[in-house]
């Protein structure tokens, strides 16, 4: 019998072979990068609808980039906000607290402080200038990467590290993974480890606040990856159907962990443009551009005050550091990307600007940095007196039967009384029970 003939899927069959297509980054571990790929546009070029427009005239947003500031370091066009220099001078002072929280929690863990830590490193403007143009009482369903919103919305920072330690002074008495915060009175929705289950709650509370007669929207951020979860489109759909008072902010950095972009659809599409197929408007954003970071989460919050629907806004931004502690980049990923990446440093851009607009100098900005670092240093012993990582200074070990029920049932008593018994023994007098 003659052989199947070459290229055809099944015997007697000459339609051609079916093939898969898997995802590879463009560059591996000690590979030379080169960025020339991606379109950076000039800054200003982008149109600023209406903010009440037809999600249809939207195109060019989906997949173009919003960008106000220049090669110049001055802001251009029509998304420029025109906030006074006070504003941006603040803006830059949260940012730069942001990143010396971060160096400093980074090595906490690395001296065995805490078991965990997540920096948000060159991503601040995705979540600083996105909170300031948000009013204080939205509410805001974050992921894990956006503590620029607790410092923005003068969350204690003594919390913040009292939470990452599990000390005595923990809030969340141990029970969340370190960084996954939690705080009503700042209305920040406490954070889940499952990745993208805030974004049908964000838009659950945004429809629950237009079915109140309420005025304050809502805005939940979620990373690139973390769009192929179903919830994600779950809540695509509540939003559009019910044109929920919502912003969704997808903050594109372009990494999963060690899955890049591409695994999620970048390499077909623009995660802005998913928008299109739901009627939802859409924005693709500079994410290193504080100016337009700002702009566009302003408009969007202007859109969801009118009435006139929810958002999806598409920050495009790199991660310039590891997944979180428990990472080592230089496994998956070229160490160049992130010196080669086109749209630079969310913090220098700023910083920059307000020089170049006579509004600051490297000596305030010195002075700022240092300040910043003494403040964290000085919260930071305030807060290990709480304790630390493996001190013993947490909470009780029995609480963790309480609050869950009013009253705790039988099971739960046995459960409890059991394992006390357990750890006396293991631990004979040694532990806080
Ligand atoms: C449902 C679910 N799947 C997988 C994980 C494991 N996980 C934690 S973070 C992460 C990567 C998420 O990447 P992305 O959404 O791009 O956010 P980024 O970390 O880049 O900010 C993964 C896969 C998880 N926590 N929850
Ligand atoms: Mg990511």
């Amino acid at each position: 019998m003659a052989d199947r003939p070459e290229g055809s899927a099944a015997k007697g069959d000459n339609r051609p072979k079916l093939s898969l297509h898997v995802p590879e980054p463009k560059f591996r571990p000690g590979d030379t990068v080169d960025f020339s790929h991606i379109d950076v546009p000039e800054a200003g070029s982008m149109a600023r609808p209406d903010e009440t427009c037809n999600p249809a005239e939207m195109r060019d947003m989906a997949y173009g980039l919003v960008r106000v500031l220049g090669e110049d370091d001055q802001a251009h066009g029509p998304w420029d906000p025109k906030l006074d220099p006070d504003t941006l001078r603040a803006m830059l002072g949260h940012m730069a607290m942001t990143r010396a929280f971060d160096e400093r929690m980074f090595r906490g863990q690395r001296q065995g402080k805490t078991s965990f830590y997540m920096k948000c490193t060159g991503e601040e403007a995705t979540s600083v200038s996105a909170s300031m143009a948000l009013a204080a009482d939205d509410m805001v369903f974050p992921s894990y990467r956006q503590q620029g919103i607790l410092i923005q919305r003068g969350y204690p920072m003594i919390e913040m590290i009292n939470q990452i330690y599990s000390n005595k002074g923990d809030k969340l008495k141990g029970r969340q993974l370190p960084i996954m915060y939690s705080s009503r009175e700042h209305s920040f929705f406490t954070i889940s480890g499952n990745l993208a289950t805030q974004t049908p709650q964000a838009v659950g509370w945004a429809m629950a606040s237009a079915i109140k007669g309420d005025s304050r929207i809502a805005a939940t951020w979620v990373g690139e990856g973390s769009t192929a979860e179903g919830d994600f489109h779950s809540a695509c759909t509540f939003a559009t159907v019910y044109n929920a008072p919502v912003i969704l902010n997808v903050v594109n950095n372009q990494w999963a962990i060690s899955s890049f972009s591409g695994f999620a659809g970048a390499e077909r599409t623009t995660f802005a443009a998913r928008a299109l197929g739901y009627g939802l408007a859409g924005l693709r954003v500079d994410g290193n551009d504080p100016l337009a970071c700002y702009a566009a989460e302003q408009w969007a919050a202007n859109r969801a005050r009118a009435n006139a629907g929810p958002t999806l806004i598409e920050f495009f931004t790199y991660r310039a550091e590891g997944h979180s502690t428990s990472d080592d980049p230089s496994g998956y990923r070229s160490a160049q990307e992130r010196s080669e990446w086109p749209l630079g440093d969310p913090v220098m851009r700023l910083k920059n600007h307000l020089i170049a607009i006579g509004e600051w100098d490297e000596e305030r900005q010195e002075k700022m940095d240092l300040e910043a670092a003494e403040h964290v240093k000085k919260v930071t012993k305030e807060a290990e007196a709480n304790g630390i990582l493996g001190h013993g200074l947490h909470h009780p070990f029995r609480t963790m039967f309480e609050d869950v029920f009013e009253e705790l049932p039988w099971h739960l008593k046995e459960q409890s009384a059991q394992a006390i018994r357990e750890r006396e023994t293991k631990f004979p007098g040694g532990l806080d029970l």
